[in-house]
């Protein structure tokens, strides 16, 4: 096993796989930027050394630098979360070059998955269904037109080297396809460097399910059931959960075996998560497999048990894996929020700054990954996901009511965060229902929010409880008229708890 490992990131995740190695025993290296000398992942780590300028481009992205680091520290492997380099097959061969292990798939297997028209071909070989529609680079114009016309409006437009929804184009009628198709190549070009689009029939509405994976360096892969992550706004999950509300013992069976026919034709070995899209019939259909551990992977490992950094490791120490498909079973059901740093009630801006006050929730069926801590200023250089909360219980509706309950108790002061969108999407009847597509949040927050004390929907009242509360905090507490309140507070509603009026005092200091 290795003794030290060297993580390639930042933030939540950076903590998480900090906390594995200490659980193994494994001794930890952080890497920072200039902006990142305080985060928690540093102060958490062994050792820290820094890799230079805010700018990912030359710190976390800097292969050269990082790589310096694990000679420097004498890591033995490197642990690259996800974003940045997990994905990066260049950085994959270069830490081959070097002798460190990465802890991940090989390049090879990385590349297969890297190229959506190739991956294709190999799923069409290895007999995955996959969404009808080409597997190969348009070459013109009328080459679309005649193959949309086959396929079925509406058409979906993608990049061969895409992900994310980035040069993706839905197409509804043969006149909007020349357009489109121009507006796909360009936004390829300019994000990937490569314009080769090919064409899908477009699912519409659908829902967005992925399988857990894990593969070892002995043959054996495994399934780890499946995780919902419908809730997205802008190709950025937002709320997932495990297992999902619709897939039931078959079809987790089937799905299953198809991500793990997917693995085994990319030749992949750690752990990875193969994506289908689920039409309205339950149909599913690949997607693409990302080649790395994933945000919300919690879900997976409330449910089934299993500590997925724990097995990457063990995995990348050439360990075999310690069970067989059999082994696994779903228990329960798990839903995590994604915490950023923004303001939902001004189209979702960032809101970086300093962290005034942090009551974070704990109890009974709550799990809380997070990068920050009281004090601390988060940087506006990187994405702004602060934290996962994560609910358990053992069926969704538990799951649900401990997530809200804990949601309650969650204070983040000094900067603003999505924690009051939760509270809405979990009290929705639809998400309630389970009734979750990926088009759900959109209509969400197009829909006027009836559920809502006006106070908290109305931005002029919210201003006004500001001012307030100013004011309240600058006369000081007990001669604005706290102790005024014990006295008639019987004759109105039940007065606000002096506890949380105390805590958000604080917050505008
Ligand atoms: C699709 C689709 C409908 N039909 N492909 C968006 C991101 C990229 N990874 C794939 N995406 C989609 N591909 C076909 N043929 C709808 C989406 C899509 C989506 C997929 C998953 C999660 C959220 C989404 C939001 C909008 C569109």
């Amino acid at each position: 096993m290795f003794k030290k490992i060297l993580i390639a990131n930042r933030g939540e995740i950076a903590v998480r796989v900090i906390r594995a190695c200490h659980e193994m025993g494994i001794a930890a290296v952080a890497v920072y930027s200039d902006v990142d000398r305080a985060s928690l992942h540093v102060r958490k780590a062994d050792e820290a050394y820094p890799i230079g300028p805010a700018s990912a481009s030359e710190s976390y992205l800097n292969i050269a630098k990082i790589l310096d680091v694990a000679k420097r520290s004498g890591a033995e492997a490197i642990h690259p979360g996800y974003g940045f380099l997990s994905e990066n097959s260049g950085f994959a061969r270069a830490c081959a070059d070097a002798a460190v292990k990465f802890i991940g798939p090989t390049a090879a297997a990385m590349d297969a998955m890297g190229s959506k028209t190739k991956a294709r071909q190999a799923m069409e070989r290895a007999g995955v269904p996959f969404v009808p529609g080409t597997s190969r680079g348009l070459e013109s114009l009328a080459e679309a037109e005649q193959l949309a016309k086959q396929i079925g409006y509406p058409i979906m437009l993608k990049a061969a080297a895409g992900g994310g929804g980035k040069g993706m184009r839905l197409v509804h009628s043969a006149p909007e396809l020349r357009s489109a198709l121009e507006a796909a190549r360009s936004e390829a070009e300019r994000a990937f460097g490569d314009s080769e689009v090919y064409i899908e029939k477009a699912i519409v509405n659908p829902r967005h399910i992925e399988m857990q994976v894990l593969a070892d360096q002995h043959g054996h892969t495994v399934y780890l059931g499946e995780r919902e992550c419908s809730l997205q706004r802008r190709h950025q999950k937002v709320v997932e959960e495990a297992p999902s509300p619709i897939v039931d013992a078959d079809m987790r069976r089937r799905m299953g075996e198809t991500a793990v026919r997917v693995a085994q034709a990319a030749g992949y070995t750690n752990a990875g998560t193969v994506e289908f899209l689920l039409d309205a019939q339950k149909n599913f259909y690949f997607l693409e497999m990302n080649t790395r551990l994933q945000v919300e992977h919690p879900v997976t490992e409330l449910v089934t048990g299993l500590d997925l950094v724990h097995l990457q490791i063990r995995i990348a120490a050439g360990e075999p894996l310690p069970f067989s498909q059999q082994d696994i079973t779903i228990r329960g059901h798990a839903m995590e929020c994604r915490i950023y740093a923004e303001d939902p009630d001004n189209n979702f801006f960032p809101s970086p700054g300093r962290i005034t006050l942090l009551l974070a929730p704990s109890g009974p069926g709550i799990r809380r990954d997070s990068g920050m801590y009281e004090g601390w200023t988060v940087p506006m250089d990187y994405d702004p996901l602060l934290a996962k909360l994560i609910g358990y219980g053992t069926d969704r509706n538990q799951a649900i009511s401990r997530l809200t309950r804990a949601l309650s108790e969650y204070f983040v002061g000094g900067i603003k965060t999505n924690i009051t969108l939760f509270r809405r999407i979990l009290r929705h009847p639809e998400f309630r229902a389970a009734k979750i597509d990926t088009g759900f949040l959109d209509r969400m927050l197009k829909q006027k929010d009836s559920t809502e004390p006006d106070s908290e929907r109305d931005p002029q009242a919210e201003e006004v409880a500001v001012i307030a509360a100013g004011m309240f905090a600058m006369l000081g507490a007990a001669g604005a008229g706290a102790g005024e309140r014990a006295n008639d507070g019987a004759a109105r509603a039940p007065a606000p708890s002096n506890w949380k009026i105390a805590g958000r005092d604080e917050a505008l200091k």
